[in-house]
């Protein structure tokens, strides 16, 4: 799946001329204002506005605040649409629709370079909301930006958004909220952890924008599956693994939540039971098993591996959610499987 995102500026300007008119933005939310030309148009955002473009041939359509084709674009005619008359009260909307192909519900996995989240933006979240997406660089390995372009975070939960890139695994971990809008990361993908403290604030839109690093080689993603459980109730869970490939690395991340909302006061007990042979003739742990834990903080995991047929059950504690990875090493013969049980409360 590919989105063409466009970049929101955070440009310090209150107001942006239109045809010699002041486009007069709502002090707070998000808002979409028509332009005279017909291919632009301007984002407000509480109370900024930033005039964007749509791309080559494209109209602005005013009654779905998308680029469009110029026949769907009723009001315009040849290329300008009539003087535009703007209030400040009627744009308020409780709801900010999402752009088409944005990622809106908990739990959801991507393969794309470019794309948008969008979670219950101008709509008020709960108190220990748990919400996390995995997202799979389409083109492989990356140079990445992910942008928060909106947010009604509360001060408490101002750091809300925690971004772990994938890299051979689960990377560092970054936060985003009012200290910081904007990360910058190499990684084959990154895993969104949106979590929140009270019930004061309202949610997010980011926009993730990767670009080849080594633009000549081949694209080549990365391999593996990739599952986020929100509500599962079956126990045991067979882990479906894409198996060990001879001639490429295999990646699998799975991802445990008690729902999409956090039980603040109940664990999730995971326990995770592995069979097999990992052929790590050196210890080096190459090919091996994960479990990282999130409270509040990311907290990484202990290497899990070994190089003779063994069957071994792990067990594992989280109010936050849990973050199972199996990482098989090319070259390197493994045969696990693994089957995840769990309980909460
Ligand atoms: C990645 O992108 C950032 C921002 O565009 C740039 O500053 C940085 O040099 C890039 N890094 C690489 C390795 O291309
Ligand atoms: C929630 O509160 C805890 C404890 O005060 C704090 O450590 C954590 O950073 C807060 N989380 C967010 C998202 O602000
Ligand atoms: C919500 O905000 C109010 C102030 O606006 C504050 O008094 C209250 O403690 C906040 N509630 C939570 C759960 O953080
Ligand atoms: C193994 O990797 C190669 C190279 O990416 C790919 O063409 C092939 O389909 C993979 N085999 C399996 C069984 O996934
Ligand atoms: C796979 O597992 C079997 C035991 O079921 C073991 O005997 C065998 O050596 C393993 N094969 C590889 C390639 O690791
Ligand atoms: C549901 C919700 O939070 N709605 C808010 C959306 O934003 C406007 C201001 O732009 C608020 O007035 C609403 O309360």
């Amino acid at each position: 799946m590919r989105v063409s995102g466009f970049v929101v500026l955070f440009i310090c300007s209150i107001f942006e001329y239109s045809q010699g008119q002041l486009v007069d933005c709502p002090p707070e939310g998000i808002a979409y204002i028509p332009h005279h030309e017909c291919n632009k148009y301007t984002i407000c955002l509480n109370g900024d506005g930033t005039e964007m473009e749509c791309p080559a041939l494209l109209y602005f359509n005013p009654e779905t605040n998308q680029c469009d084709f110029p026949e769907n674009v009723i009001d315009c005619r040849g290329g300008t649409r009539p003087p535009i008359i703007t209030s400040s009260t009627t744009e308020n909307p409780s709801t900010v629709p999402p752009p088409p192909g944005a990622l809106t519900e908990c739990g959801q996995t991507v393969i794309a370079d470019t794309g948008i989240i969008q979670y219950k933006l101008n709509q008020s979240y709960d108190v220990g909301e748990l919400c996390s997406f995995i997202i799979r660089f389409e083109s492989g390995f990356m140079n990445s930006t992910v942008t928060l372009v909106a947010n009604g975070f509360s001060e408490v939960d101002s750091d809300s958004i925690t971004l772990l890139r994938l890299v051979n695994g689960v990377g560092t971990a970054q936060r985003l909220g009012h200290q910081q809008q904007t990360a910058n990361f190499l990684g084959d993908g990154v895993i969104i952890i949106f979590k929140t403290n009270s019930s004061n604030g309202s949610g997010f839109q980011l926009h993730f924008d990767g670009f080849m690093v080594w633009p000549w080689r081949d694209p080549k993603p990365e391999l593996g599956t990739e599952s986020i459980f929100t509500s599962e109730t079956g126990s045991p869970l067979p882990a479906n693994f894409v198996p060990y490939n001879i001639s490429d690395n295999t990646n699998n991340y799975f991802i445990f939540t008690s729902g999409s909302r956090l039980i603040t006061e109940s664990y999730i007990r995971l326990s995770l039971t592995i069979a097999g042979d990992m052929g790590n003739p050196t210890n080096a742990c190459f090919s091996r098993f994960v479990v990282h834990s999130f409270e509040q903080e990311f907290e990484r995991g202990n290497y899990i591996c070994w190089y003779t047929y063994q069957e071994r059950e792990y067990n594992f504690e989280t109010r936050g959610l849990l973050i199972a990875e199996q990482l098989n090493y090319a070259y390197q013969p493994t045969n696990t499987t693994a089957v995840f049980r769990w309980q909460i409360g």
